[in-house]
C-alpha cells in the first residue's frame, strides 16, 4: 500500500517569498501522522505549497493507492483540485478526507465523487483503522475524539513538510514579526466555549480537556533541546486566557521550569481581561506574554451585539487602557512593552458608517498595536455564516473560499466605503469625536487588512 498525505496551502509559498502565516505548519496533519507512524503505518508526504502550478502535482501523485488530506474551508478548493488530479493519475486510488470542512460542510463534499471517504470530527481515534481499511467504513463517517488533549502523543514535527528554505528553521517555524525565530507553535486547549456568531467553533468541535501545564512546558523544553535554541512561542489556542486554575499554574511554573521565559503570542477576550485583571497583568508581566491577541472586532455595542460577542465596547476600552498602562510602565523600566494583536472586523451585515468610525476610534486608543483587520467572511460552521449562505448573501462560493484581503465576501456591503475608510479618507469624521491627543495617529490601516 502506498499512501500519500497531501499538505494543503497556497501554491508556491514554500518556493518563493511568502507571508509567514501562509507558512505555518498544520497541527492536524502533524498529530495524525505521528499517530499513524506510532502504529507502524507509513505515509509519504507532499505539499501543494511546494509547487508553483497544478501541472506539477500529477507526477508527485503517480503510483499511490491512497490520498489523505486535512481540509479546512479555506483549503477546500485545493483539496478538490488535488482529488481530481489524483483520480486521473490513479483511477483505482482512494481519496480520504477529514478536517474542519468535512465537519461543517459535508454536503459540499458528498457531491464530489472523487472524495471516497469523508470523516467528520476529530480523527485521532479513527485514523489508523480508516487508513488500514477504508472500505470497511461508510462514505461519510462521524468520528469521536480523545476526552483530553493529554491523551494525544507529543507531535513529531519532523513529520511536517520541510520547505528546505534558508529562512525556514524546520521543524520549527519562521518568525512572523511577533517574536524572534525560530518559533514553536503549540496548542494547549481546544475549544473556545463562547458562541460568537461568526465563529462559535464549540458548536462543531467537541470540547476536550486541556493539556497539562507540565506537558506544555516539557514539549517546549524538548523542542529547545532538539531543534533550538527557540526564539519565541505562538500559542495557537483559539482562547488561551480561559480556565483561571490552569492559568495560575502556568503563571507559577512557566517562569521557573521553562529553559527560558520565551516571549509568546496568545489569545484573550476583553471581558475576561476585565473579569480577571490581576491574573492578566501578572501573566503579561511575569510570563513574558508580549503579544496579546484580542478579538475586539468592533468599537460599537450595536455591532458587538449583532456578533453575539458578549463583550461590550466598555470591556474593550478596559482591556486597552490596562495594557496601555502596563506597557507604559514596562517601557519606563527600559524593557520592550507588550503589544496587542488586535483582531478587527469590518463589513459586518447591519454595521453603519458611524459604527465603523467607532471601530477606528477604538484602534486609535491602543498605544501599541499590530492591527489585524479583516472584512467579515461568512464561513460555514458559524451561525451567521450558515444564515447568510442560506439567504444567498454569501459571495464565498466553494470555488473561492480561498480569498484575498480585499475580496467582497457578502452581498450588499459597501466595500468601497470600507476601502476608503482604511485609506484614512474619513479621518475628519473619525477624529471629530476624539479628544485632541488621540487625533495624532493617521488613521490609515489599509496595510493591516488580512486574508479572512
Ligand atoms: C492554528 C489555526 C490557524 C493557523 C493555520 C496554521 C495551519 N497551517 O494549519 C492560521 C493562524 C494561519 C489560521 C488562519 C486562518 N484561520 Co484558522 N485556525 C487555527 C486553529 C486555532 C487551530 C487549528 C489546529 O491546529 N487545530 C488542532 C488540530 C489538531 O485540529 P485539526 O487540524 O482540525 O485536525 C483534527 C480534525 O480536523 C481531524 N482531521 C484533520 N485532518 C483529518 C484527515 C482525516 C483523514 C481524518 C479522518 C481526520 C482529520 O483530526 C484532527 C485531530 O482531531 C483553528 C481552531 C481550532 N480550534 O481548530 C482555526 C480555524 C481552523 N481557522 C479558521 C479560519 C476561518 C481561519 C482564517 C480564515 C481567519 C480566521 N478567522 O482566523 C485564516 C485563514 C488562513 C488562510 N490561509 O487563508 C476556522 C476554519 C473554519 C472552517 N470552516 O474551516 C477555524 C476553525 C477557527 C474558527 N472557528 O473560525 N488558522
Ligand atoms: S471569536 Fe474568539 S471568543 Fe468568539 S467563539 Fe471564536 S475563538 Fe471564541
Amino acid at each position: 500500500m502506498k499512501r500519500l498525505w497531501l499538505d494543503l496551502g497556497d501554491l508556491g509559498v514554500f518556493v518563493r517569498p511568502a507571508g509567514p502565516h501562509d507558512r505555518w505548519q498544520d497541527h492536524g496533519l502533524g498529530l495524525l501522522r505521528t499517530i499513524l507512524r506510532d502504529s507502524g503505518i507509513q505515509t509519504d508526504l507532499f505539499s501543494t505549497r511546494s509547487i508553483r502550478n497544478w501541472k506539477e502535482l500529477a507526477p508527485r501523485m503517480a503510483g499511490y493507492d491512497t490520498l489523505v488530506m486535512n481540509v479546512r474551508s479555506y483549503t477546500y478548493p485545493f483539496a478538490l483540485q488535488a482529488a481530481r488530479i489524483f483520480k486521473k493519475v490513479n483511477p483505482k486510488g482512494l481519496v480520504l478526507v477529514g478536517g474542519m470542512h468535512a465537519t461543517v460542510a459535508p454536503d459540499e463534499m458528498q457531491a464530489i465523487p472523487e472524495f471516497d471517504r469523508i470523516c467528520q470530527g476529530p480523527g485521532e481515534k479513527i485514523i489508523v483503522d480508516l487508513i488500514k481499511d477504508p472500505l470497511a467504513f461508510p462514505r461519510v463517517i462521524q468520528a469521536t475524539g480523545a476526552k483530553t488533549m493529554a491523551d494525544w502523543p507529543m507531535m513529531d514535527r519532523t513529520l511536517w513538510p520541510n520547505p528546505h528554505l534558508d529562512d525556514f528553521p524546520w521543524p520549527l517555524e519562521p518568525e512572523c514579526g511577533w517574536g524572534p525565530g525560530p518559533v514553536a507553535t503549540i496548542i494547549t486547549s481546544r475549544v473556545c466555549p463562547w458562541q460568537c456568531v461568526f465563529c462559535n467553533e464549540s458548536s462543531y468541535i467537541p470540547n476536550m480537556g486541556r493539556k497539562s501545564v507540565d506537558q506544555v512546558i516539557d514539549e517546549l523544553n524538548y523542542l529547545d533541546d532538539q531543534f533550538g535554541p527557540l526564539g519565541s512561542v505562538v500559542i495557537h489556542d483559539s482562547m488561551f486566557f480561559q480556565q483561571p486554575t490552569w492559568l495560575r499554574e502556568w503563571l507559577d511554573k512557566y517562569p521557573r521550569q521553562a529553559h527560558k521565559k520565551w516571549p509568546y503570542w496568545a489569545a484573550a477576550r476583553s471581558d475576561t481581561v476585565r473579569q480577571w485583571p490581576e491574573l492578566f497583568e501578572a501573566l503579561v508581566r511575569e510570563t513574558n506574554w508580549n503579544i496579546i491577541s484580542i478579538g475586539f472586532e468592533s468599537g460599537s455595542d450595536r455591532v458587538l451585539n449583532i456578533l453575539n460577542k458578549e463583550c461590550t465596547a466598555e470591556d474593550n476600552y478596559f482591556a486597552i487602557d490596562l495594557l496601555n498602562r502596563i506597557g507604559d510602565d514596562i517601557h519606563a523600566r527600559g524593557y520592550f512593552p507588550p503589544k496587542f494583536w488586535a483582531n478587527i472586523m469590518l463589513g459586518i451585515p447591519g454595521e453603519t458608517h458611524e459604527d465603523a468610525f467607532d471601530t477606528i476610534r477604538m484602534l486609535k486608543r491602543m498605544k501599541r498595536v499590530l492591527p489585524s483587520i479583516s472584512y467579515y467572511a461568512p464561513y460555514p460552521g458559524s451561525a451567521l455564516g450558515f444564515q447568510l449562505i442560506a439567504e444567498g448573501k454569501s459571495r464565498m462560493t466553494k470555488e473561492n473560499y480561498h480569498r484575498f484581503p480585499n475580496d467582497e465576501k457578502v452581498k450588499g456591503i459597501d466595500y468601497k466605503f470600507y476601502n476608503q475608510l482604511l485609506k484614512g479618507k474619513f479621518d475628519r469624521e473619525v477624529n471629530a469625536k476624539l479628544p485632541t491627543f488621540m487625533r495624532e495617529k493617521t488613521g490609515v490601516y489599509e496595510d493591516s487588512l488580512i486574508k479572512a
